[in-house]
């Protein structure tokens, strides 16, 4: 049986994010992938001025409904950039019309990094995004989205154990669900990310890449529900997306790209480390 995946992001014209890595990464893992678009942008809001944003807001209930009418069902509802506090709204209603026992919903909470929140966002919208994680059975922030969820301290990296596991801890009231905490940083030159699931926190942790690209939290979840949908456990697709994110920017220095990472020419590795090729 082919899984099918309801992704529901922004479509970035250029910059390689949102549903322009959910859709490649998803499909090539054998996913049937139907996108549902929040919003339309030029570029992404991470370094381009003068983005256009068309708001697909008024959109995305019909197109639910439609796909309600037709009975299709879906093994996973992925939501990442959302950008207004409708459309957190409807990503609830959608979930409440298409959960089933063993759908896998998946929020990314995207709104920012390093400390920052994205363009547009504050501190209401966290808290906004903060209420749709209690409908996720996984959640994948990084330490800002964390931090700024539950109404902690930015501390700048490396961390301590003691800083993540507070992090994690309190978005264990936010959320039932399992965490992917990514940018768990404890020591200068390493990256990682901290799993909870259970009541337990693991870690996993790989050789720091230096460069700071956008979209790449995109391509962690996918890669992250790519690996779960093909059976992998929580810790087996952390761990697979963890790795994958510091070839795919190994291969974005190559060419010297700076606005996203070359995660594309890295898909046939992806599918190697998945055994489906
Ligand atoms: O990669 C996250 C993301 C998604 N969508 C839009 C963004 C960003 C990050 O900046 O601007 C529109």
């Amino acid at each position: 049986m082919q899984k099918r995946v309801m992704a529901i992001h922004d479509i970035s014209c250029f910059g390689k994010c949102s549903v322009t890595a959910a859709l490649p990464i998803l499909s090539a893992a054998g996913m049937e992938v139907c996108p549902v678009p929040t919003a339309v942008l030029s570029t992404h809001t991470g370094g381009f001025e003068g983005y256009t944003f068309e708001d697909l807001t008024h959109n995305i209930l019909p197109v639910a409904n439609h796909f309600k009418s037709l009975d299709i069902q879906f093994d996973s509802i992925y939501s990442g950039y959302l950008g207004s506090f409708d459309q957190i709204e409807y990503m609830k209603t959608i979930i409440d019309m298409f959960k089933k026992e063993k759908t896998i919903v998946m929020v990314d909470p995207v709104m920012g990094d390093n400390g920052k929140l994205y363009a547009g966002f504050d501190m209401n919208f966290a808290r906004e995004m903060a209420s749709l994680c209690k409908k996720a059975d996984i959640i994948v922030p990084n330490v800002t989205e964390a931090a700024f969820m539950t109404d902690t301290e930015y501390l700048k990296p490396p961390f301590t154990k003691d800083y993540i596991e507070l992090l994690i801890k309190k978005l264990t009231s936010i959320t039932d669900g399992d965490i992917v905490l990514t940018g768990a940083v404890l020591k200068k030159g390493q990256t990682g990310i901290a799993i909870y699931n259970n009541g337990n926190t693991e870690y996993v942790t790989e050789p720091e890449c230096e460069g700071m690209y956008h979209g790449t939290g995109d391509v962690f979840a996918s890669t992250l529900l790519a690996g779960l949908l093909n059976g992998l456990t929580l810790k087996e697709a952390g761990a697979l997306a963890a790795k994958f994110i510091p070839m795919c920017i190994e291969k974005t220095k190559e060419l010297g790209v700076f606005y996203g990472v070359n995660f594309e020419q890295c898909i046939p590795m992806l599918l190697k480390m998945l055994k489906l090729m």
